[in-house]
């Protein structure tokens, strides 16, 4: 047992390799928000060479917001189109591939600017998404079957912490004096490149997944040799043993499809719990901030909007590392309403920054010091736990469509923030935060009534918990119903 515990060099090189996708990840969500006005100012200089007359402000706000938007749009195509890959190529031959889109979305972005046309950047954008929709279900599949058990938490916590520092490094590479520039902006979208070749060349040094090969490929010799090479060790029977029994279990419990997840009354409360946990995360305007900080930060009269920027980044990366930590000691339900609460108040904050700007000069501190709040609270619950509730409202029959329709839900709100949110400040100015503080609210009740404590219970004890609240539910649900419907999925 010992060497369960044991992080191998090649452990290690595998999983850092693989977390290159979750860094290209929050690179691409944070990398347009700095420079935001310099490639509007290309967009308006293109657009009147092209037409000799000048561009309206709703035409920009439109070209803007598509480029930032689309990218989601990318996201919900790749994530569904993720299980295409892994069991038809493997896990690490889908990582690879998917890098002929990072190649792809760096040359159309960073040549839009030498070409003077603003749908590259636009076409860029949707296959970066495409991209990081396929990769956010390829590194946490990855990380988890290379990991031993007992470090399979701890590593997988790394695409997290990948994203994160992504967003961060972004920022950073926005600033004017790097490459956030007039003349360097496309280096900075194009920039995805570097990060493609390095996965390139280390992913062939990586072997591929243990449990791929064993439970897809049926090759148990190359998934020993695979799990010698992992652990260290040449005794790997107790790992062989574990891939074995979690596949014949896998097997016991039928595959439920999407369709049957959706139709089935056995999975609705649920399933709204698992979407509307996902809603909250992205309407609670965390995207906002982070496709857009720098506008707010500016409107909020800050005077180096971008530093303040690079600042949110720090503290939404030390507040992910702070999360790591009392995520497994605490229940889910309670952090996850501490944060929706804290994000409220920090709303409440921003507002009353935004709305007393005129009046009183330091309020543009206050804004600064509710959008770190904001951040904060929201790397303590809606960021990290709905992902947890998520897989532990769900046993493995339906899982895997459970992830898929919450992951659905995830990036059809990421694009109606994306898009929307220049539309709805432009309508409300200083009391757009008003909507989040209410939407805030409104997920903070619903968590409150509906959502029940998911740590450390199993998912009988969970689901009658379901059928107690829903009354008559229990008839309904029979056990014959649900061996069915485990029938017909078969077919
Ligand atoms: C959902 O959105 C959040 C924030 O944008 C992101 O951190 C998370 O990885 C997303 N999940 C998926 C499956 O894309
Ligand atoms: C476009 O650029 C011109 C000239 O620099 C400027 O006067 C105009 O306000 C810009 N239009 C928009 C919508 O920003």
């Amino acid at each position: 047992m010992e060497s369960e515990k044991k992080i191998t060099y090649p452990l290690l090189m595998c999983v850092g390799t693989a977390v290159i996708g979750s860094l290209q990840f929050g690179y691409n969500t944070g990398v347009i928000n700095a420079p935001q006005k310099i490639i509007e100012k290309f967009i308006n200089e293109t657009w009147a060479q092209r037409y000799q007359e000048p561009i309206t402000e709703n035409s920009l706000t439109a070209i803007w917001s598509i480029a930032v938007a689309i990218f989601s749009v990318g996201g919900i195509i790749g994530s569904f189109s993720v299980g295409l890959f892994v069991n038809r190529f493997g896990r690490k031959k889908s990582m690879l591939m998917a890098n002929i889109l990072s190649f792809i979305a760096s040359a159309l972005m960073g040549f839009s600017k030498m070409a003077g046309s603003w749908e590259m950047l636009i076409i860029g954008r949707f296959v970066v998404g495409l991209y990081c929709g396929l990769t956010t279900g390829f590194v946490p599949m990855y990380v988890g079957e290379i990991s031993p058990t007992t470090l399979r938490g701890a590593l997988g916590t790394l695409h997290q912490l990948g994203i994160v520092l992504g967003i961060l490094i972004a920022q950073v590479f926005g600033l004017e004096v790097i490459l956030g520039s007039d003349d360097l902006w496309p280096l900075l979208l194009g920039f995805i490149f570097i990060p493609a070749v390095f996965q390139c060349v280390l992913l062939p040094l990586c072997p591929e997944s243990p449990r791929f090969l064993l439970i897809n490929r049926n090759e148990e010799n190359k998934a020993k040799s695979v799990l010698k090479k992992l652990r260290g060790t040449t005794d790997v029977s107790a790992d062989m043993q574990e891939m074995k029994e979690e596949s014949r279990q896998m097997m016991r419990e039928k595959k439920v499809t999407i369709k049957e997840l959706v139709l089935s009354p056995i999975y609705r409360q649920p399933l709204i719990i698992a979407i509307v946990l996902q809603l909250s995360q992205q309407l609670s305007g965390i995207n906002a901030v982070f496709y857009y900080s720098t506008k707010i930060f500016e409107t909020a009269g800050v005077e180096q909007p971008v530093y303040a920027t690079i600042g949110a980044g720090v503290v939404n990366t030390a507040f992910t590392v702070v999360s790591l930590f009392i995520v497994e000691r605490t229940g889910r339900r309670s952090l996850h309403m501490a944060g929706l609460l804290g994000m409220a108040g920090s709303a409440v904050l921003m507002t009353i920054a935004l709305a007393l700007l005129d009046q009183v000069k330091w309020m543009s501190y206050l804004s600064i010091v509710a959008i770190f709040a904001f951040v904060a609270f929201f790397e303590i619950g809606p960021g990290p736990i709905p992902w947890f509730i998520v897989a532990e409202l769900f046993s493995q029959g339906p899982r895997p469509s459970a992830i898929a329709v919450a992951g659905l839900s995830n990036w059809t709100a990421n694009f109606i923030v994306g898009m929307g949110f220049q539309y709805v400040q432009a309508q409300c100015g200083p009391y757009v935060f008003v909507i989040f503080t209410v939407l805030l609210l409104f997920f903070f009740v619903f968590t409150y009534f509906k959502v029940p404590e998911t740590k450390g219970r199993t998912f009988d004890e969970i689901a009658s918990g379901f059928r107690q609240a829903g009354g008559a539910g229990r008839e309904k649900h029979s056990p014959d119903e649900l061996n069915s419907l485990g029938a017909d999925s078969q077919l």
